[in-house]
């Protein structure tokens, strides 16, 4: 094998629903991080470690940096962003293309503050209706700041993923292998499991709903032949709890049932997947609460 030469630290920020997340996993190659097209789907600062040949590039994604953070577990997801903007040797802002907004505005402020460069990576390219849009587009965010690079792509589709991937590298500096070669997250397998769970009911629930929940992972057990999860969702009230379970028990089992197809794919085994609705009132403005749920800094 050949020995890693060359290390670093590549932070994904931008306003919530860009893309970050899709981003990262597309770069991967795997689902380390969740997405959906509702913002906030990113609690955590989640590690995507990707190591080739003589080079280890980890990349950092974050939850989007938004500008209301009444309860505590926005004020977390701040925090988390935040912080992953220090000690990094290159920053993907995170832009939505034809799109600025007064939260790309509020992230551009934060970032003019970090230390390392700024490439502007300007997503859903596909999206753009005309493709003469761009050009006005990109020209505009020129003007607005000078970022160190400018890159169209298309997390969903994969354009340009290799150009922003050959950009990447060029900054990346000198340095051993921080992690072991074969590993691709910092996160547990336990926590992804959640996160999985998480991921399928912001899917398949409604609009408030998925802010009022948190899953936690009460049991994680290799049996014979298959790993065996059981999952307890919180939500705030009772009436959150009906929801989520559904008719006849139709959502959550329809949640179980996506949730364990991403997990077996994820973790190469079969899965018995159990799930459990419980309320907690509160939960998403206590310090303690979010601490007891795993929300650690
Ligand atoms: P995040 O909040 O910034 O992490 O955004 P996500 O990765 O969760 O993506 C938000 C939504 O945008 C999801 O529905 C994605 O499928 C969608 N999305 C992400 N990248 C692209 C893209 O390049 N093109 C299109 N059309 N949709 C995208
Ligand atoms: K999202
Ligand atoms: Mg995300």
């Amino acid at each position: 094998m050949v020995e890693v030469t060359r290390s670093g630290f590549v932070a994904i920020v931008g306003r919530p629903n860009v893309g970050k997340s899709t981003l990262m996993n597309h770069i991967l190659g795997q689902k380390i991080s969740i997405t959906s097209h509702k913002p906030q789907t990113t609690r955590h600062r989640i590690l995507g470690i990707k190591s080739e040949g003589d080079l280890q590039v980890i990349y950092v994604d974050t939850p989007g940096l938004h500008l209301q953070a009444k309860k505590a577990v926005n004020r977390y997801m701040n925090r988390a962003a935040s912080s992953s903007l220090s000690d990094v040797d290159l920053i993907l802002f995170v832009l939505e293309a034809g799109r600025w907004t007064d939260e790309d505005e509020n992230v551009l402020l934060q970032l003019k503050n970090a230390r390392a460069p700024v490439m502007a990576v300007v997503n859903k390219v596909d999206r753009l209706n005309e493709k003469n849009e761009l050009l006005p587009y990109l020209a505009k965010l020129g003007q607005r700041h000078a970022f160190d690079e400018v890159l169209p792509v298309s997390a969903l589709k994969g354009d340009n993923i290799g150009a922003l991937e050959a950009v990447v590298e060029k900054r990346i500096p000198e340095g051993p292998a921080l992690f072991p070669a074969d590993q691709v997250t910092d996160r547990s397998e336990r926590f992804l499991a959640a996160e999985l769970v998480r991921e399928k009911l912001m899917r398949n629930l409604g609009k408030e709903i998925p802010y009022a929940l948190t899953v936690e992972i009460e049991q994680f057990r290799e049996e014979e032949e298959r790993l065996r999860i059981n999952a307890l969702i919180w939500v705030e009230r009772d009436s959150q709890k009906r929801i989520v379970i559904g008719k006849g028990g139709r959502v959550l089992k329809e949640v179980g049932r996506q949730a364990r197809l991403d997990m077996e794919r994820l973790f190469g085994q079969h899965v018995f997947l159990e799930l459990w609705v419980k309320v907690k009132e509160g939960w998403s403005d206590s310090e303690r609460s979010l601490r007891n749920f795993g929300y650690r800094d």
